[in-house]
């Protein structure tokens, strides 16, 4: 199985995903102003989105959406824990993190990354966000993870979307609950090795 991926970028929801649930992957760089993976291959015929994460299953296919990827992954290896049982009340509420997480957080701040976005628009943008953000820190509350004692696939979305916030000129300090949080994911052994997998620590 491999992952093709850009270090820091949503892929390393998924990379983190394969780490935890003890599977055996490669990972491929793409380029994604060229469209080239770091073998040279043309990846958008790979994955005609033209978008990471995409992972190339053993039989061939490739699978892409971060969020079906993610429990793809957890699914592999349910002892893992990574994600709760098909049709289980639990799971529908991981799905309902994936997919809070993917489009209340992950899009827009991506959005504001396009150099074309105005200046008001980045500012709205940036508003909605923080709105978001403090609806997290009552949600989660005293909770260690998402879905309560157990790590899933969800905070390894999450704890990749709230590294971007620096980037996107608002400080996570702002939130301290949800700083704390990221630092209680990232100092997980599995999610370390996929911050230096990536060079990025
Ligand atoms: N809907 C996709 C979006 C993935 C996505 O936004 N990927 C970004 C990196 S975080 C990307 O590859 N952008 C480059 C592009 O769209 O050309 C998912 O959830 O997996």
């Amino acid at each position: 199985m491999k992952l093709y991926y850009k270090a820091g970028t949503c892929s390393l929801s998924p990379h983190i995903a394969l780490r935890e649930a003890g599977i055996e992957f490669e990972i491929e760089a793409v380029d994604l102003q060229t469209k080239r993976t770091a073998s040279g291959a043309d990846f958008t015929q790979i994955n005609a989105k033209g978008y990471i994460p995409a992972l190339k299953l053993d039989n061939g296919k490739v699978l892409t959406e971060g969020a079906a990827i993610v429990q793809y992954i957890a699914d592999l290896k349910p002892e893992s824990g990574l994600a709760p049982a098909n049709g289980s009340e639990a799971r529908y509420e991981l799905q309902s993190w994936l997919s809070f997480i993917s489009s209340e957080l992950h899009k827009p701040m991506g959005s504001m990354l396009n150099p074309a976005q105005s200046q008001d628009w980045k500012a709205a943008t940036q508003a909605l966000l923080s709105k978001r953000l403090d609806w997290l820190v009552g949600e989660l509350g005293e909770r260690e993870f998402l879905l309560g004692d157990c790590f899933t696939v969800a905070d390894g979305y999450l704890f990749t979307v709230l590294g971007w916030t620096d980037r996107l000129g608002f400080s996570l300090s702002t939130w301290p609950s949800l700083q704390a949080y990221r630092a209680r994911i990232g100092a997980r052994p599995k999610v370390v090795e996929a911050l230096k997998a990536e060079g990025l620590i």
